[in-house]
């Protein structure tokens, strides 16, 4: 069996969860190639020495352009804030490196499109890149795509996004990089609103091409995290919220907060269409709610159903029926349909162009936040 050598670049959250999820691909699915967890690169040599050992890489290096010129590196996976994407996955790319990077894609639009080709040329000598979107590979969201393919909800008329979390509610929480704009692109519009998107777009396998937002901010000033006794100003949304069109005439309505008290990660999300509706929230992220409108009306009602059998998305590998799944194991199946993806030379879904549109639609919101709500189209010329 093929090896591929793997690069890590991040170490924080986003690397902690990568790395257990390299761990335990190759334990868990029958897989086409063996990924090897050759180095973690990371900006301080120390810290990357220790997050190397603490996870489980045989290396680690404070040069990821170094890391590029390895014969055994065949892989590099981004695992850094979004200011450093462009940088890594062009040159990772241009250096014959297969790539998978996380969310958003980039900081800017500009950067997306340069990441788009990049990929789009790398394509043509069988190097694949792809975007981390791991909410796509929750087996009940899985399978909601699976009944709205089959026709089972009819045609798609609306879908009703949230993602909520509450961890700025606190006005001394720390100005960490996430409130910064130069590093994050956005606040809980790129960080949470790009999960949504995508996650919309995947389930009704239709485009927006036009929206209506607004951002806010709320604190304006919080503690620096090395110096608490000063205060720096926060340059990313709070909050955002916006209404959208479909391509084939579906609505929707999106909201992205770090500010709603109470929600810890609830991601929740409702498609009707003219047979059938569908509804998931993730902080029950086994169970999908499915209404059959053709059920009888003295019987007719949301089910749920709980995604853990056999016949469901990624469950054949994982326990038996009812021993449910978490956050982590959505990692594992993105690692396992992107090895996949990569022994076979087929192109990974979410692939770098699905990335530059979420990220045209995110600046959509802001374009038309900046003018009061004004209906915006995506690309030029679409409305
Ligand atoms: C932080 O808000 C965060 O970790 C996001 O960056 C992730 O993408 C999301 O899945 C959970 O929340």
């Amino acid at each position: 069996m093929n090896t591929l050598g793997v690069a890590l670049v991040g170490h924080a959250f986003m690397g902690a969860v990568h790395s257990q999820a390299w761990r335990t691909v190759g334990r868990v699915f029958d897989l086409p190639a063996r990924p090897e967890r050759v180095v973690l690169c990371g900006r301080r040599k120390d810290a990357a020495a220790s997050a190397a050992a603490r996870l489980g890489w045989r290396e680690c290096s404070d040069d990821w352009k170094s890391v590029l010129m390895r014969d055994d590196v065949h892989i590099v996976d981004i695992c850094t804030p979004g200011d450093s994407h462009a940088e890594i996955a062009v040159g990772a790319l241009e250096a014959g490196k297969h790539v998978l990077c996380e969310k958003p894609l980039a900081n800017s639009v500009a950067e997306a499109e340069a990441m788009a080709e990049a990929a789009d040329r790398a394509r043509r000598n069988g190097i694949l890149a792809m975007v981390g979107f791991n909410y796509r590979r929750v087996p009940a969201l899985a399978l909601a795509r699976s009944l709205v393919q089959q026709g089972r909800l009819g045609e798609i008329r609306q879908v009703r996004a949230h993602y909520l979390q509450d961890w700025l509610v606190d006005p001394q929480a720390p100005l960490s990089w996430r409130l910064r704009a130069e590093r994050a692109g956005s606040g809980a519009l790129g960080d949470l609103g790009a999960h949504i998107v995508d996650l919309a777009q995947h389930l009704v396998g239709d485009e927006i091409v036009a929206v209506s937002g607004s951002v806010e901010t709320f604190v304006g000033e919080r503690p620096l995290p090395d110096e608490p006794a000063r205060r720096g100003r926060v340059t990313v949304d709070d909050a955002a919220l916006f209404t959208a069109r479909f391509r084939e005439g579906a609505l929707g309505t999106f909201e992205a907060t770090r500010y709603a008290t109470g929600n810890k990660n609830g991601l929740r999300i409702e498609v009707n269409g003219s047979r059938g509706s569908l509804a998931f929230d993730f902080e029950s992220m086994n169970e999908l709610a499915f209404y059959d409108g053709t059920d009888p009306a003295d019987v007719a009602g949301y089910r749920r159903i709980l995604a853990t059998e056999p016949q469901h998305p990624y469950l054949e590998a994982w326990y038996p029926p009812g021993h449910v799944l978490g956050y982590e194991h959505t990692f594992v199946h993105e690692l396992r349909d992107f090895i996949t993806a990569v022994a076979d030379r087929s192109t990974p879904s979410p692939d770098f162009a699905a990335g530059l549109h979420v990220q045209r639609v995110l600046d959509a919101v802001q374009r038309s936040a900046a003018q009061h709500s004004r209906w915006t189209p995506v690309l030029q010329g679409e409305r």
